[in-house]
């Protein structure tokens, strides 16, 4: 169970499309152990596995930990989640909008527009075959996640300009962080 460092635009490695799992074994589980580590350490609630530098077609996500209590305290509860060779089935005609980030492009928000709920299939940390329906943030996260397994980053989805800018603060904050 490690840390691993987040990789963050413009590192070329995000754009690479990564491979099927073959085979659920202790090895896919120690790299799962490692996701949920740096994608609790980094306040994500989401992670691909490109992330940390693995080009393989898993995604960890946690919607329970971090939310607020009615008292707006942050719960400590957690309910990981893992996905392994997701595939979307189907998708809403309709759209949600939502404010979304990306771990890989720190400091940066922007609106995008998803279909509202999806029907995925995955295979979870066991090799078992799910099948199940995502709607609200669920189903966002799990598209902004596949999305990081085919190499597109949600700036992707941007103008030009706007995710030419989001990068430019991205490499701008590295360079006064050092
Ligand atoms: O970088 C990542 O892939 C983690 C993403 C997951 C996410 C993206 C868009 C919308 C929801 C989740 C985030 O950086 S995790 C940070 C976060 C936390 C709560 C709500 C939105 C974003
Ligand atoms: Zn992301």
């Amino acid at each position: 169970m490690a840390i691993k460092p987040i990789l963050t635009v413009p590192d070329p490695i995000l754009k690479q499309v990564s491979k099927p799992v073959e085979n659920v074994n202790d090895e896919i589980r120690a790299l799962v152990a490692d996701m949920l580590d740096s994608m609790y350490e980094a306040k994500g609630i989401g992670l691909a596995a490109i992330q940390i530098g693995v080009p393989l077609r898993v995604i960890t996500m946690d919607l329970v930990w971090g939310k607020e209590d009615a008292d707006g305290n942050k719960t400590d509860a957690r309910l990981p989640q893992v996905f392994i060779n997701p595939e979307i089935l189907d998708k809403s005609e309709d759209l949600s909008p939502y404010e979304e980030g990306c771990l890989s492009v720190p400091d940066y928000y922007d609106e995008i527009e998803r279909p509202a709920k999806v029907k995925i299939k995955y295979l979870n940390e066991k090799g078992e075959e799910i099948i199940e329906d995502a709607e609200g943030l669920y189903a966002t996260c799990i598209q902004h996640e596949m999305d990081h397994l085919n190499g597109v980053l949600f700036i992707d989805y941007l103008s030009r300009l706007r995710r030419d800018r989001a990068v430019a603060k991205v490499k701008k904050n590295k360079k006064l962080s050092v």
